[in-house]
């Protein structure tokens, strides 16, 4: 035990390593910090740094593990490259537009907050969001919030949510910022995590995020996002410890959530209940639209997967071999 002491409080120690987790971006500086240790510094970018391959318009993203080198006073340090990322969640704003945006990278849970009412979900943002996250590797859960709001009706449509997402394989948890109804769970799942808060906006991404943690002081109800996409301004990301432990990113009003990189032909293996039946389609690739002896099609049609979570694969494939 002496020995760990030691070795986390030698100051010679602590930069002789030259990698850095990036936890905050704004414009041209970034902030880096050696996770799980929070002590920020800055750095920034010299020159033209990018993935190879990559349409982003940020070539480093919140999450993202840097090499850097420390200038001669050891303040201001310069990323020199970016390491391989394990995962990332990345968008497109249209599914017109070339830039893709990179929200996030290396992190350990996505919760998607969605609310059946105050607002209404909307199930194409929800699935679009879900199969980036199969396709990119992220571990993702659901987070049905607001749920002190609901009366008789929305709650038939809470369970009818459940239902369709419980069957296809996804967890969802019931939450309330106000109540603090499962944000004790909540904490323990973010124990020793990176993870990202997602959702349309007004959901309560930020909401339940300060109920993780009431120091944290994001502002709740905020629109501005909203004007300064608007205005072709962007939206900048941010990491924050919590005290339970972890550390989340909260994202800023997103709009649209268009797919990167996903084929037509790969889109199925996507959606979990659809890629555990498919090796039993006649046809191989099967697309699961007019194919006689499709599996997929016969476990729509006797209720195994939900008519929505279809309807929604049909669309995203149509988007999908649109604008290719
Ligand atoms: N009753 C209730 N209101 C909530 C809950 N979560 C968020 N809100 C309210 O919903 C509005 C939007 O919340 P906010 O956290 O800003 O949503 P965000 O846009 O997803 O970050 C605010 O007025 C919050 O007070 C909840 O669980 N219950
Ligand atoms: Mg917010
Ligand atoms: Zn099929």
């Amino acid at each position: 035990m002496v020995f760990a002491q030691i070795r986390i409080f030698a100051p010679m120690e602590k930069y002789k390593s030259d990698t850095a987790t990036v936890v905050k971006h704004t414009g041209s500086h970034y902030l880096l910090s050696k996770l799980p240790e929070w002590e920020l510094f800055p750095a920034v970018i010299k020159g033209k740094l990018r993935l190879k391959g990559s349409s982003s318009t940020n070539p480093v993203a919140v999450g993202d593990l840097v090499e850097y080198d420390k200038d001669e006073a050891g303040e201001l340090a310069t990323i020199k490259s970016i390491l391989p990322r394990r995962n990332c969640i990345i968008r497109k704003s249209t599914n017109l537009s070339r830039q893709s945006h990179v929200i996030a990278a290396n992190v350990d849970m996505a919760f998607l907050i969605v609310t059946v009412n105050f607002p209404e979900v909307k199930l194409q943002f929800v699935d679009r969001f879900l199969v980036t996250c199969e396709a990119y590797n992220v571990p993702v859960t659901i987070l049905l919030n607001k749920i002190d709001l609901y009366d008789e009706g929305d709650m038939e449509r809470v369970e009818a949510f459940e239902a369709i997402y419980g069957s296809a394989g996804y967890k969802v948890i019931r939450t309330s910022a106000e109540t603090g109804e499962n944000i004790g769970e909540l904490k323990e799942l973010c124990k020793g995590k990176v993870v990202l808060f997602s959702g349309q906006s007004g959901v309560g991404k930020s909401s339940v995020i300060s109920a993780l943690d009431s120091s944290l002081n994001l502002r709740v109800g905020e629109i501005s996002a909203y004007h300064l996409q608007g205005k072709h301004t962007t939206t900048f990301y941010e990491m924050h410890p919590i005290s339970s432990g972890g550390f989340v990113i909260d994202t800023p009003g997103i709009r649209g959530f268009g797919l990167v990189d996903v084929s037509p032909e790969e889109l199925s293996t996507y959606f979990p209940e659809m890629l555990r039946i498919e090796d039993n389609c006649k046809f191989a690739p099967c697309t699961h639209t007019h194919e006689p002896g499709c599996a997929v099609k016969e476990a729509v049609e006797n209720g195994e997967i939900a008519y929505e979570r279809y309807e929604s694969y049909l669309g995203m494939l149509e988007e999908e071999g649109k604008y290719r």
